[in-house]
């Protein structure tokens, strides 16, 4: 932390405005000697925060025409003296400016390490700085908009919030162990299993938004799944509207997965095509097959298609067999056919699951489709903007933890275990709290976050 890092902030590519970015106690000498205003004014001269014009140099050769700016310690997002040089937007001005800021003294940063430097200097808790990756990440308004809840701290002060009341059981338990010989008001056990399990409900309340938050983080994982030239990839166009996939038909056209994001009034879908399943002769093709079958796996829906128009084969029943115990929307599509089985007779063999007849070629039974979706994972109880909503996996471990510690606490107060017992399980529950926005967190823990980042945030 006593380095000056730089690093460039802007995705590298062609564009208007590159932006060079500093942070660290040399940060604004640094830019001192790479930097000459106009009338040769030194950058010192300039007033903090206040955007100035002027020229990076290298000794006497011009680099670019940039605009700059410094912002001293400790009002910037890292609490470090700051400086950011917008420059022109090609990759050779950014690397150059870049490279000259590491030849005057500053250290390339590391992934993420301006945000860390924000949470080790105080201006986030952990569980902001993590939003800020799912900000930069997210694809769709409501992923947008859950990060944006729990950057603005929504999560962070229910957290503690149920600290503060594990914190006052402590300081009850602790006040009655030092003091036990004189003649303070003895604890009582009811008193303190109303408050452990008020603790309960609190974070079971905060588990029950996890599924749906990570829904809405990382949209619904829907894969489209079906034996060879059923319409998987004419469907995957219908939902985004675009020609995406190549459709024909020839059997064994998709080989490879292919990931797209839709949303759907709000459901924000990470939607996947996969080559039909069958056993495939060709190699490619092959491998194309057990992708697919590797993402069912990891599929929060899928979708199976059949085709009505020919009589179901092995690779259908292979098919009902691999979703039996999935959450799965059946369509069985080519309606415009003539039909070789009906809806009663496929509901038959998977008596459990909502079929919708299509026809996809023609955009018959689309909206059906999404109106399931719709209805099948509409969140009307969550509010984005302001309930606290788990996202975030390894929040979801910790509350996991913390629930265990607080469950074997009021185990304990029921069958009138010593204090100092329960004094343990009832810290255990705050320290494992605490780890979410990062009270205590262990060094290893803390790299692994941030080597999620982006280099230059
Ligand atoms: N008549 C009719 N044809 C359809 C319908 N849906 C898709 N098709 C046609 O079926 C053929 C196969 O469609 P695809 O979307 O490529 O099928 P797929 O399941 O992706 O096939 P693979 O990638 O080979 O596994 C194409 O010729 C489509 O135009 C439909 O509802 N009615
Ligand atoms: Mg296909």
């Amino acid at each position: 932390m006593a380095d000056t890092i730089a690093a460039i902030s802007t995705a590298m590519g062609e564009s208007g405005i590159g932006i060079v970015r500093l942070s660290g106690k040399e940060s604004i000498d640094i830019a001192e000697k790479i930097f000459i205003g106009k009338n040769n004014k030194n950058i010192k001269e300039v007033d903090n925060r206040k955007l100035t014009y002027g020229y990076i140099v290298d000794g006497e050769e011009k680099i670019d025409e940039v605009l700059i700016v410094y912002m001293k310690e400790p009002y910037t997002y890292t609490r470090e003296n700051m400086v950011e040089i917008y420059c022109h937007g090609g990759i050779v001005p950014i690397r150059r400016i870049l490279e000259l800021t590491l030849e005057n003294g500053a250290r390339l940063a590391d992934k993420g390490e301006f945000t860390k430097r924000a949470f080790l200097n105080g201006r986030l808790d952990l569980s902001q700085a993590e939003a800020v990756i799912d900000l930069i990440k997210a694809k769709t308004d409501e992923s947008y908009n859950v990060s944006l809840n729990q950057l603005e701290g929504n999560l962070s002060k229910e957290v503690e919030n149920i600290r503060e009341i594990l914190l006052n059981i402590i300081a009850h338990i602790e006040a009655n162990i030092d003091f036990s010989d004189e003649d303070i008001e003895e604890i009582d056990y009811k008193e303190l299993e109303e408050q452990a399990n008020l603790v309960r409900e609190k974070i079971e309340k905060l588990l029950s938004t996890a599924s749906k938050g990570r829904i809405l983080r990382d949209g619904l994982n829907t894969v489209i799944l079906g034996k060879p030239n059923v319409g998987k990839s004419s469907l995957l166009n219908a939902i985004l509207r675009e020609n995406r996939a190549i459709v024909t038909d020839i059997p064994g056209t998709t080989r490879d997965i292919i990931e797209e994001y839709v949303n759907i009034d709000g459901i924000p879908l990470k939607i996947i095509d996969t080559a039909g399943i069958r056993d495939a002769e060709n190699i490619v093709e092959q491998i194309g097959v057990d992708r697919a079958k590797d993402m069912v796996n990891k599929a929060d829906l899928i979708i199976a298609v059949f085709d009505a128009s020919e009589t179901l084969t092995d690779e259908d029943f292979h098919i009902i067999d691999i979703i039996q115990d999935k959450n799965t929307i059946v369509l069985l599509n080519k309606l415009d056919l003539p039909n070789e089985y009906d809806k009663e007779y496929l509901q038959n063999l998977i008596p459990n699951k909502k079929i919708i007849t299509t026809s996809i070629a023609t955009g018959i039974g689309i909206d059906e489709l999404e109106n399931t979706i719709k209805e099948m994972f509409y969140s009307g109880e969550l509010n984005i903007e302001s309930d606290a909503i788990v996202t975030n996996m390894r929040h979801k471990n910790q509350l996991i933890k913390a629930e265990e510690n607080i469950l074997d606490a009021i185990n304990g107060i029921k069958i009138n275990m010593p204090l100092d017992c329960i004094e343990v399980d009832i810290r255990n529950c705050w320290d494992n709290l605490g780890e979410i926005t990062g009270d205590g967190i262990g060094e290893d823990i803390l790299d692994k976050i941030f080597s999620e980042f982006c280099i230059g945030k």
